[in-house]
């Protein structure tokens, strides 16, 4: 890669002699197909990117996430240059790199007399804002073009969405299957349901082999940039030994192809399905190249249909699989655009605990939470359910304040970016938006983790106890979540149920868990590894929170970070 060497076009006599076109490329659009360079012309264009500390800082990213960012743009650079597109590449050690977007495309404007810069709009608010000055300040105008790798563009959610208060994903995704035709027959599902869900929630039979992942060990470009990350953001979370994302578009093809064959067959099934040794099962692991654009959702659902219409997988998990990337995806997305800014600043239930030191640090008692937190570290993953229901539904169950939580979601896996993040965080997690996302809060006891998970089988904590001090913490917990929320949450039809046995119990059962709830929450501040009480030897060495250890945030707080 190299400084674009060529002169910039005369600027005189412009009606015959072709502008000359800053194309500003971000680091999670790279795609040939963007916006950005669908017109692009190489005799007079400059394709522009940026290696910018303060996109990895504004919250500390997983280290695996940055690498596989760096080491992404680089191989795409390469790949334009190789087409003969000149590629204007700053790298994060350059001389004089300023450490911003809004610096480097000033420079960058000034190293190539540009006459119009072209950007695709963001996936973060934060961005989207620093857009706006570019318009208002830069002096080449700036034409921000729409995202074209989804399917729903953002204007045709916002009409669908009006000023409801609540939406629901499974009308939007019900829309979005009649227009793409995907699963259809005319205008009826395929299989004659839209959604095949109840099929998909089985837990893993013992003895259960799971096939492996297809990894791609680090080139000589990830080689470089580990360890350039591993010195310039020595203090961030995570570990990049098992580094083994796909990081070409070649090579997400072959994962995604290994997920067809191997993967997609079972995916629904095991959908949902938790295990201590297995931390991918059949899940796809192609969250990181779709958000970067190495592939793109349509193509993806479109193998998926072509695999369940030549009979090479069935259809509950062919429509699973569709289901989370035309649905989910495309709903959280809109959601995220239609509803920002202000979606970021409720708080429905009033959380303010703070997060506790072990999600950082992996070190609690609590062996799900432990796993989850663990596999997170290593390989900067956890498949969904670990989300939902381990990490986010600990993070709900104790109250945590709503912009901690997402400030760790964000900052921990490598797919994450906030248009994505926030909404199953703030939306699908905390219910902190009030039910604008979901109908209900995801709340669980230990019950649902011990029948999807192998994991009660190894805590310190017994499933089983409701109460006491070697009871499953999620088990006081959840029905003290209930008690405290009665208020807001009682007559919701969706947890009739609970709340009709809870109307049952009996008293002193009641003030049981109350008591439980209070006595864990406490040592939660204090000692956030919350071994059971004085059982020290039970407990996974629980050292003190130690803010030093903590990935210390940077200047920019949960709530600057959302202003740019
Ligand atoms: P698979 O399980 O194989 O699913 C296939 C694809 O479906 C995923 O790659 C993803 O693109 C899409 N998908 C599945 N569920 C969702 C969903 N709820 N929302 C959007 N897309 C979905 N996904 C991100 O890409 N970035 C995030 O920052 C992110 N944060 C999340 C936070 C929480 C609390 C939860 C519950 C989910 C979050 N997800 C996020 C969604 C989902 O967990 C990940 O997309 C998925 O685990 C990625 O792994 P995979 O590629 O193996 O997915
Ligand atoms: C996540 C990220 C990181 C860590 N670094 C860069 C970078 O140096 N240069 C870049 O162009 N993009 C980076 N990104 C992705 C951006 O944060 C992302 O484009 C915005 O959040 C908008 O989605
Ligand atoms: Fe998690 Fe409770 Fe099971 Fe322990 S017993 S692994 S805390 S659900």
């Amino acid at each position: 890669m190299r400084a674009a060497g060529r002169p910039a076009a005369p600027s005189a006599g412009r009606g015959l002699i072709p502008i000359r076109t800053l194309r500003f490329l971000l680091g999670d659009q790279l795609t040939r197909r963007i916006a950005t360079l669908t017109d692009l012309d190489p005799d007079h264009d400059v394709v522009l990117m940026v290696e910018v500390r303060a996109e990895a800082t504004y919250v500390r990213h997983h280290k695996q996430k940055i690498a596989f960012l760096f080491s992404a743009m680089r191989h795409f650079a390469a790949e334009l240059e190789a087409e003969g597109i000149a590629v204007d590449y700053v790298r994060l050690d350059a001389p004089g790199n300023t450490g911003s977007f809004t610096g480097e495309l000033a420079r960058a404007v000034a190293r190539h007399a540009v006459d119009r810069v072209v950007v695709t709009e963001p996936g973060e608010w934060r961005v989207w804002e620093m857009m706006q000055g570019w318009r208002a300040d830069l002096g080449p105008p700036v034409e921000i073009r729409d995202d074209n790798r989804f399917l729903c563009p953002r204007a045709d959610f916002a009409a669908w969405a009006g000023d409801r208060r609540s939406l629901r994903m499974e009308t939007f995704y019900r829309g979005m299957r009649r227009r793409t035709g995907l699963l259809m027959e005319g205008s009826e599902p395929t299989g004659g349901r839209w959604n095949f869900d109840p099929e998909n929630r089985k837990g893993l039979p013992k003895g259960h082999v799971v096939p492996e992942r297809v990894g791609f060990p680090p080139d000589a470009v990830t080689v470089e940039v580990i360890a350039l990350v591993e010195h310039a953001f020595a203090d961030h979370f995570g570990e990049t030994d098992a580094f083994a994302w796909p990081v070409t578009r070649a090579e997400a093809i072959t994962a995604f192809k290994h997920f067809l064959a191997v993967g997609l067959p079972t995916f629904g099934d095991y959908q949902d399905a938790m295990r201590a040794d297995a931390p991918f099962l059949y899940h796809a692991l192609i969250a990181p190249a779709l958000n970067a654009g190495l592939l793109t959702p349509e193509e993806v659902c479109r193998a998926a249909e072509r695999a369940y219409r030549a009979g090479a997988a069935p259809l509950h998990c062919v429509e699973g699989f569709i289901r989370q990337i035309l649905g989910w995806r495309e709903y959280v997305r809109g959601l995220y655009w239609a509803r920002m800014p202000d979606y970021a600043a409720s708080n429905a239930l009033a959380a303010t605990r703070d997060l506790p030191w072990f999600y950082w640090s992996g070190e609690t008692a609590m062996n799900c939470l432990a796993q989850c937190i663990g596999a997170t570290r290593t390989h900067a993953y956890a498949h969904h359910i670990q989300r939902l229901m381990v990490t986010g539904n600990f993070a709900l169950l104790a109250g945590i304040a709503p912009a901690q939580v997402e400030e760790w979601y964000l900052v921990v896996y490598a797919d994450a970016y906030e248009w994505v993040e926030l909404p199953n965080v703030h939306g699908m997690v905390l219910w902190a938006d009030g039910g604008v996302t979901g109908s209900k809060p995801y709340a669980a006891s230990g019950a649902y983790i011990n029948r999807m998970s192998d994991y009660c089988r190894g805590c310190a904590y017994d499933v089983a106890k409701k109460s006491g001090p070697s009871a499953c913490p999620f088990n006081y917990l959840y029905w003290n979540f209930l008690i405290r929320h009665a208020e807001r949450l009682a007559d919701n039809p969706r947890l009739a149920m609970p709340y009709r046995t809870l109307a049952r119990m009996d008293p002193t059962k009641r003030a049981a868990i109350l008591d439980d709830a209070a006595r864990f929450l406490d040592g939660l501040d204090a000692a956030p590894s919350a071994a059971p009480a004085d059982q020290g030897s039970l407990a996974l060495a629980a050292p003190r929170s130690d803010p030093a250890r903590r990935p210390a945030r940077d200047t920019a707080t949960t709530a600057s970070r959302r202003k740019g």
